[in-house]
């Protein structure tokens, strides 16, 4: 998981079903996305603060703006590059061992995690000089 890159990360489209009653979407653990998802956690009523700052060692993940909108600035090291989220269709799909900066977060923005991991403190690195001794080690 050291040596992913952010063009390992996409943005994927999320299946939707419209009628005349709105949209619906689904994302089915393995099958849309390939991991299983064992956790789900969310971001709201998020001020100007930015968030993130950390990178994690095994934790895959896709995040969704199910509302408002969001930049998602991805690091691996050598190479960043900034994903904008702004439709509850599109998902991010973000491999371990990235650093990840969140900002610009829009008035009402509900940022969804799904995780491949349930919570565990030791996965995150939180020191930027750590995140790249670990990407060169
Ligand atoms: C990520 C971005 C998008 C828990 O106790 N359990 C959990 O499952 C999570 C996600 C967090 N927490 C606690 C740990 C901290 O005391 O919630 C507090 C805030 O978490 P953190 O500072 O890590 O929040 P963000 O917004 O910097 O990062 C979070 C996720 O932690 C991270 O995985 O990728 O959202």
């Amino acid at each position: 998981m050291k040596h992913t890159t952010v063009h390992d990360c996409r943005i994927i489209d999320i299946r939707k079903f419209t009628d005349n009653r709105g949209y619906l979407s689904v994302i089915e653990g393995g099958m849309d996305i390939p991991f299983e998802i064992k956790r789900i956690y969310y971001l709201y009523m998020v001020p100007e603060a930015a968030r993130g700052a950390h990178a994690h060692k095994q934790l895959q993940q896709l995040l969704i703006a199910t509302s408002g909108s969001v930049d998602i600035t991805l690091d691996d090291g050598r190479e960043k590059k900034t994903f904008h989220l702004d439709r509850p269709w599109k998902g991010l799909l973000v491999v371990p061992g990235l650093w990840r900066d969140l900002d610009n977060f829009s008035g009402g923005t509900v940022l969804m995690c799904l995780a491949s991991e349930h919570y565990e403190a030791e996965d995150y690195i939180r020191n930027y000089n750590d995140f790249l001794n670990y990407k060169k080690s």
